[in-house]
């Protein structure tokens, strides 16, 4: 039996739609295919992609809090290169822990940055990666920080044996 497709937990990605929850899941080889408008909730064997209008309805919030029990952890992403907003403390309504990414710094500008980085703390998010999917700036950082979320649910499984 395949212990890790039993007891895998997988990561969760939210934010508004175009901030590159699709295009990141693609480079950390959590999501195959082709990245197109997710337009509904996506459940990959590592990753649950959701749509970016999940966050901008307010009454699918329920819908995300639901699925992020599923998750090991929670990305809130948000695009350097957009000015959405996040709702206030949202982050903390999840049944998952999670951290927050300024993605799309490519060409950004230090104030874009952390504007983004001010809507993620906003949102109730204290750990902060900034990245890049095109040029791949903070992918390491951000793929160590992930490898344990990853793994945690076998090594628990292990453990009770
Ligand atoms: N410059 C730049 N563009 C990016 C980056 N990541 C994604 N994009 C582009 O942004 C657009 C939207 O990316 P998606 O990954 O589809 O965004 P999404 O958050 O999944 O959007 P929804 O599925 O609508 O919620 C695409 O054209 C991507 O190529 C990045 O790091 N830098
Ligand atoms: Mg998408």
């Amino acid at each position: 039996m395949d212990t890790a497709q039993v007891v895998q937990k997988p990561l969760m990605v939210i934010g508004p739609t175009g901030s590159g929850k699709s295009t990141l899941l693609k480079c950390l080889s959590l999501i195959e295919g082709d990245v197109k408008k997710t337009e509904s909730i996506i459940y990959a064997p590592l990753a649950i992609d959701t749509p970016g209008e999940m966050i901008h309805i307010p009454y699918l919030f329920n819908a995300l809090i639901l699925n992020s029990s599923r998750a090991s952890l929670a990305l809130f992403l948000v695009s350097a290169k957009q000015r959405y907003r996040l709702p206030s403390r949202i982050a903390l309504a999840l049944k998952a822990p999670a951290i927050g990414i300024v993605s799309q710094i490519d060409g950004a500008e230090q104030a874009e940055i952390e504007r983004a980085e001010a809507v993620l703390a906003v949102a109730g998010l204290q750990r902060i990666f900034k990245v890049s999917s095109i040029n791949g700036e903070g992918l390491p950082e951000l793929r160590a920080h992930l490898r344990p979320y990853l793994e945690q649910e076998l090594k628990n499984f292990n453990r009770e044996e």
